[in-house]
């Protein structure tokens, strides 16, 4: 088999699977400069497959943001098992070594918030898509309502044709809805200010209420563990009802309606 047939039939296969989007990258073209070498998670990797899914319209469209993560943990879920699957179809067919990332977590405590690929700049190597004024990258049909995970392989992987259209509008309407400011300064998100705002119940949230809860009277720590806000927090660690804001996503007109496939 060449390795076009070979790229040919993992998309296929991937395609199968519910995955919306298939791109391959050469670790070469892999370009981001504050995550580790690729070298360093996999010794063999030459390449990796880059898999897209689109997030539904009506998740995004939605007020509510629980409506929205409701979405998002499925995509979780079905990117979770499809990595596994590809990965051993990757190894059994073409004899080759294959791992994988998946869309958020696990993440290296020690390096803050950089996760081990930089599935942004993975989708842009393989063709994917380009940066927006949000710092997201917009793929040229599903817009920003998408999300990346990678599967690294040795597979020795050639990296499909990047992108060279501008895809951003510039309508600036992801800088003007950031309920944080978040996104005021360009080519650069304020990660504490997106923080607040979209996971108010993720480990900054738990150490203030972790705090609290420990200068409280026995009493009041009764009232505490009844208070609607530990609720909130138990649910974004159990189940991970991590994010409550999805408006950079949301606002970006690309990508919005239209055919999907
Ligand atoms: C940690 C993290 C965050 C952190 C920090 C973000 C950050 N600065 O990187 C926080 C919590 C703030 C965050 C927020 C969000 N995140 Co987030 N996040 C991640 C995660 C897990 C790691 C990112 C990482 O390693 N960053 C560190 C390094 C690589 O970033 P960097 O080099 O400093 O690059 C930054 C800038 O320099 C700039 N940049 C870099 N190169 C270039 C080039 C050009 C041309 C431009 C214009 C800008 C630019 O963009 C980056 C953002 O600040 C990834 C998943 C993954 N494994 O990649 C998801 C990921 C980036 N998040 C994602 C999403 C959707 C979100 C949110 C919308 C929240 C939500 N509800 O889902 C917001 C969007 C915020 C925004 N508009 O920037 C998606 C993006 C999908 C897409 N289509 O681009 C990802 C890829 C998850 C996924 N698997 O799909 N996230």
């Amino acid at each position: 088999m060449t390795t076009e047939e070979i790229k040919e039939t993992i998309k296929e296969f991937a395609l199968g699977l519910g995955v919306d989007a298939v791109g391959f990258a050469s670790t070469g073209d892999y370009r981001s400069e504050r995550s580790p070498a690729i070298k360093d998670l996999l010794p063999n990797a030459q390449s990796m497959v880059v898999l897209g899914y689109r997030e539904p319209d009506g998740a995004l469209n939605s007020p509510i943001a629980r409506i929205s993560m409701a979405a998002r943990l499925a995509v979780m879920d079905l990117a979770k098992r499809n990595n596994l699957i590809i990965a051993k179809f990757i190894e059994n067919q073409f004899a080759a070594e294959a791992a994988f990332v998946l869309v958020s977590y696990p993440m290296d405590s020690q390096k803050g918030l950089v996760a081990d690929v930089s599935l942004r700049h993975a989708a842009v190597a393989a063709g994917l898509g380009v940066f927006g004024r949000h710092n997201l990258v917009i793929h040229p049909v599903f817009g920003t309502r998408i999300l990346f995970t990678a599967i690294l392989t040795s597979l020795q992987l050639s990296s499909d044709p990047s992108i060279q259209e501008e895809l951003c509008l510039q309508c600036n309407l992801c800088v003007e809805e950031c309920p944080a400011g978040a996104l005021d300064k360009e080519g650069f998100t304020d990660v504490m200010k997106c923080l607040a705002v979209s996971q108010p119940y993720g480990v900054g949230g738990l150490i203030r209420y972790a705090g609290k809860f420990l200068g409280a009277a026995p009493d009041e720590k009764k009232q505490l563990l009844r208070d609607p806000l530990f609720q909130s927090l138990y649910q974004a660690s159990y189940i991970g009802q991590q994010y409550e804001c999805f408006k950079c996503e949301a606002v970006c007109p690309i990508g919005r309606s239209g055919k999907k496939q």
